[in-house]
């Protein structure tokens, strides 16, 4: 190979590492911003605004900048800057505005307003913008399908218990059900609230016929139509809203409060993700408003607030720290295994300390009562203080730990911590033979004919993933030739050989016709497939494997005609791949990362994606921001903003590595 090339690269990797070393916080994370979700700041706005708590104003300024920014050309707000606009998130982003002090008469108002309307007003909004308008009194609850809090009564078999849903459904239904159950709502004496359903509807409010609109929707905001099977439920729970006696609803809207103040107080107030942190805090509001549980819940909402750069924006995440570090980890050990990094090292000791300082030691108390699995061993997505273990990032924590380079003394947990970490795991595996996210699968697929959201898919259960699966994979072979516990004639060796067979399997069967394998939670066909074949070979597959070639035959057909990669977020949102406008490092580095990995540093394709990766560099040897590279449940978007700074030069040393050892 071009020694010039090779120097080149090597000289990258240099610059690579010096930036991520010099972007490490004082505790040896990496701390990135992780927004993209439109509809969050809203929410939190809507709630500050409910609870007579509005923003300060010099923040509020800075909000509304945001707000301002995520507008597209058509005057509309989509789901992600840039996405096509749906009433949804174009409604619930007006509102945010206008409580944020913004003109009616400005022209991106006018021109937002105008969209609104012609695309059937809030009345046509997917279900979980009518959800949010309620509580600020926008909209009615009559014109909303029953959110029953009594199904938290049902008994724990019941095919319909809550405790059944993916954690994510899970924890939002509850505060929801808990609105709609006391059909909480601003004082609807607010002039503002007053103008608003003047500029948001085109007939009288008072003249609306809510019920009659229960089901409405624009066809922007029908990804996941409402199913028969759910239009049935919903008349039968209808009826059930009018023969509820008081005492029982009572009964059940005590025992959501109970669940919501578990979460906050196991969660250190973070809750689980954004949606229900800005939720359990209104339905405190409701309870007793300015009360302790409300002043603490909005104060710890500020950890989800993207306070770094000149507008604030609400991120998906209280942050994705734990997962950002496990990466850097394992780039900067592959980037010393190319060069002498020098800082690199010492950036690798302080993360795996915080590494270490984020798993999680204890087991929440009466866990079983609140329907939480056990949790001790594993790590969360952000901090420990959070501590909802997920299975990937207790994974590639591990993955990070085992991979380390020179981690010197006391910067490795026990082996006796990452023996639990590898159970847990071993725990974790779904009867399909693949990972799920936070929690073995508890309810069956047909339960997503109850997806009563209407613009997410597939958020129902917690279902196997190929990134879930693989990344497990990856932790479970490294745990297998390094922990006692389990290599060789250890007494777990057989519980990993085991799950490792049926995990490849589960990955076989998630490969594509095409050869590809589609991702979950990354953009999206180069995301999945740069994950499976890290655990296909990992499993031990030989990289001459059929699957492995037909993977990087498809992965070479995406290839862009300048050597780059690089995916549209509607792959996402269409489950096929569409190329993006322009190349994107991270992608490139996907593909680059895939095809060193599995014996093909050589091929042309791969030195290509190499050259377009140096050529991407900005003046100081980092790498720009270039749109989203993350998802969630296929229509929501997020800017992962660390992977810029770890995936193209773990990509680099990858490519490096492999053909220095070929
Ligand atoms: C995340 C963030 C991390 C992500 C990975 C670990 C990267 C992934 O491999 C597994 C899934 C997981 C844990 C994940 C699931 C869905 C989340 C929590 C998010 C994408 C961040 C935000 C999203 C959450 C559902 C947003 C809240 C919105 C609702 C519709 C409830």
């Amino acid at each position: 190979m071009d020694d010039e090339l090779r120097e080149q690269v090597q000289a990258a990797i240099l610059d690579g590492a010096g930036i991520l070393a010099k972007c490490q916080e004082d505790d040896g994370s990496w701390h990135f911003a992780y927004g993209g979700a439109t509809f969050l700041l809203p929410m939190y706005v809507a709630l500050r605004h409910v609870s007579g708590q509005p923003a300060p104003a010099v923040r509020a300024a800075r909000m509304r900048d945001h707000l301002i920014s995520v507008i597209g050309d058509d005057g509309s707000i989509g789901m992600y800057a840039g996405g096509p606009g749906t009433v949804f998130t174009s409604t619930l982003g007006y509102v945010a505005l206008r409580l944020l002090g913004e003109d009616p008469a400005a022209g991106h108002m006018t021109r937002l307003r105008a969209w609104i309307h012609e695309h059937g007003t809030p009345l046509r909004s997917a279900s979980w913008g009518k959800i949010v308008l309620c509580a600020v009194g926008l909209y009615e609850y009559r014109g909303l399908h029953p959110l029953t809090p009594e199904s938290w009564l049902l008994p724990r078999w019941a095919p319909l218990h809550p405790r059944r849903l993916w954690c994510h459904a899970r924890q939002v239904y509850l505060p929801m059900a808990w609105l709609y159950g006391r059909r909480a709502a601003a004082a609807g004496d607010d002039g503002l609230v007053r103008a608003l359903r003047a500029e948001l509807y085109t007939e009288p409010y008072e003249r609306i016929g809510w019920a009659a609109h229960r089901s409405a929707v624009a066809p922007c905001d029908n990804y996941r139509p409402l199913t028969v099977v759910f239009r049935t439920l919903s008349a039968v729970l209808r009826v059930w809203e009018r023969l509820v006696p008081r005492r029982v609803r009572g009964r059940a809207l005590a025992r959501l409060e109970r669940h919501i103040d578990y979460e906050d107080e196991v969660t250190g107030g973070l809750r689980i993700g954004p949606v229900n942190a800005v939720l359990n805090t209104l339905v405190h509001h409701f309870r007793e408003p300015g009360g302790d549980r409300f002043r603490t819940g909005l104060e710890r909402l500020d950890a989800y607030l993207w306070d770094r750069e000149t507008t604030i924006d609400m991120q998906c995440y209280n942050s994705s720290q734990l997962w950002d570090t496990a990466f850097a980890v394992q780039a900067l050990a592959a980037a010393g295994r190319a060069v002498d990094t020098g800082a690199g090292n010492d950036a690798v000791r302080a993360a795996l300390r915080f590494i270490d300082c984020q798993q999680i030691r204890e087991e929440l108390p009466e866990r079983e009562r609140f329907h939480r699995d056990p949790s001790r061993g594993g790590w969360p997505f952000s901090t420990r203080a959070h501590g909802w273990p997920i299975s990937d990032c207790t994974a590639e924590a591990l993955t990070a730990v085992f991979h380390g380079r020179n981690p010197g003394p006391g910067s490795t947990p026990h082996p006796g911590r990452l023996e639990e970490a590898v159970r847990l795991l071993l725990a974790w595996q779904n009867p399909d033979g693949g990972w799920p996210t936070y929690e073995r699968v508890r309810g069956g697929r047909w339960l997503e004919r109850l997806n009563p959201s209407q613009v997410f898919g597939d958020i129902m259960v917690d279902y196997s993933h190929v990134e879930c699966t693989a990344s497990c994979l990856q932790a479970l072979s490294a745990a297998s030739s390094r922990l006692p516990a389990f290599s060789g004639s250890g007494p777990g060796s057989g519980d990993i050989d085991r799950a490792v067979r049926a995990g490849l399997a589960f990955l076989r069967r998630s490969q594509r016709e095409d050869g590809g394998f589609e991702g979950n939670w990354g953009v999206c066909f180069t995301y999945g497939t740069w994950f499976a074949v890290r655990g296909l070979l990992a499993a031990g597959v030989p990289p001459t494997d059929p699957g492995v070639e037909r993977a990087c035959a498809f992965l070479l057909s995406l290839q862009h005609t300048d050597g780059s990669w690089g995916e549209s977020p509607l792959s996402c949102t269409l489950r096929r791949p569409v190329p993006s406008p322009e190349g994107k490092a991270v992608m490139t580095a996907w593909a680059v990362l895939t095809l060193a990995s599995a014996g093909r540093a050589h091929h042309p394709a791969c030195v290509r994606g190499v050259e377009f990766l140096l050529s991407r560099r900005t003046a100081d040897g980092g790498y720009g921001r270039e749109g989203f590279a993350g998802v969630f449940n296929r229509t929501s978007m997020i800017n992962y903003d660390g992977y810029r700074h770890y995936f193209p030069l773990w990509a680099l040393a990858a490519w490096h590595n492999a053909l220095s050892a070929a």
